[in-house]
């Protein structure tokens, strides 16, 4: 089976650079694919992106180095099971809050015994290679996502759930759960954010954000964090433009449109 980029990476130590698509296009994902990142998201739940636009984005995808992923719109064994279908070599699941969630999680991305993922590789076949289902329970990674009150209560309950291959923070919902807001302060939700990375190292269980820009996932490597997520493509997009006009007019950059430090 093709090897999982963000397996190897975390085994020898290495940071993983993971790209995150909202735009409904196969092109752009080519294009985030062959920017340089080791990984590539596909938004599910954020994303303007229904399953056709997602499963060309993931064929784009294979046409370049990153591993790619998608992030379901929730907790829902059949949306699960047709991403993997259609290729994902993971999971980002949102709003994780207990190790039941966790289980169930985990349990829709294995093939029994190990889980309940029902057989019909389809695409997976044709980019794992002919070895997939063999070897698709520990090449598939399963990553709830940690971003409620009650999902950062429970993580060490979370982060004891056998199979959990990776933890993902969502600050931008922690903010608002911890601190009731994502522009300005966001005290609790950094402490809440800390909190939950040193449990995951104490575990031993990899961890990975998502991030404002470049410089915010430097900043979420030197703290500690194996996975960042520079912002989205149309975050990207928004302030490559607004740059280009400021070089252009000479005036100062003027934020684009969004919400200030979320990455969007
Ligand atoms: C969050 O920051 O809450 C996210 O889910 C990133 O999209
Ligand atoms: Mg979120």
């Amino acid at each position: 089976m093709r090897p999982n980029q963000i397996q190897t990476r975390l085994r020898a130590g290495q940071p993983i650079l993971n790209g995150w698509l909202s735009i409904a296009s196969s092109y752009s994902a080519e294009a985030m694919g062959h920017a340089g990142f080791h990984a590539v998201t596909v938004d599910m739940q954020h994303g303007m992106i229904g399953f056709n636009d997602a499963l060309h984005m993931l064929q784009a995808i294979s046409a370049t180095p990153a591993t790619p992923l998608m992030r379901v719109s929730k907790l829902d064994g059949p949306e699960i099971m047709r991403a993997l279908d259609a290729g994902s070599y993971g999971i980002i699941c949102p709003m994780i809050s207990t190790a039941e969630e966790t289980a169930a999680l985990v349990s829709a991305c294995r093939y029994p015994p190990k889980g309940s993922r029902s057989f019909g590789p389809s695409r997976g076949l044709l980019y794992g290679g002919a070895d997939y289902v063999e070897h698709a329970n520990d090449t598939i990674m399963a990553i709830p996502m940690i971003e409620t009150v009650e999902g950062v209560e429970n993580i060490d309950a979370i982060l004891a759930v056998d199979g959990v291959d990776m933890i993902y923070i969502g600050p931008n919902d922690t903010a608002l759960a911890f601190d009731g807001q994502v522009v300005g302060a966001r005290t609790r939700a950094e402490a809440a954010i800390a909190h939950v990375l040193a449990r995951a190292r104490v575990a031993g269980v990899a961890t990975g954000i998502f991030c404002a820009d470049g410089a915010d996932a430097r900043r979420r490597l030197d703290q500690g964090f194996d996975l960042v997520t520079p912002g989205n493509d149309m975050g990207l997009l928004k302030t490559a433009a607004a740059q280009a006009i400021a070089q252009i007019s000479g005036d100062t950059l003027v934020q684009p449109l969004g919400a200030a430090g979320s990455g969007y």
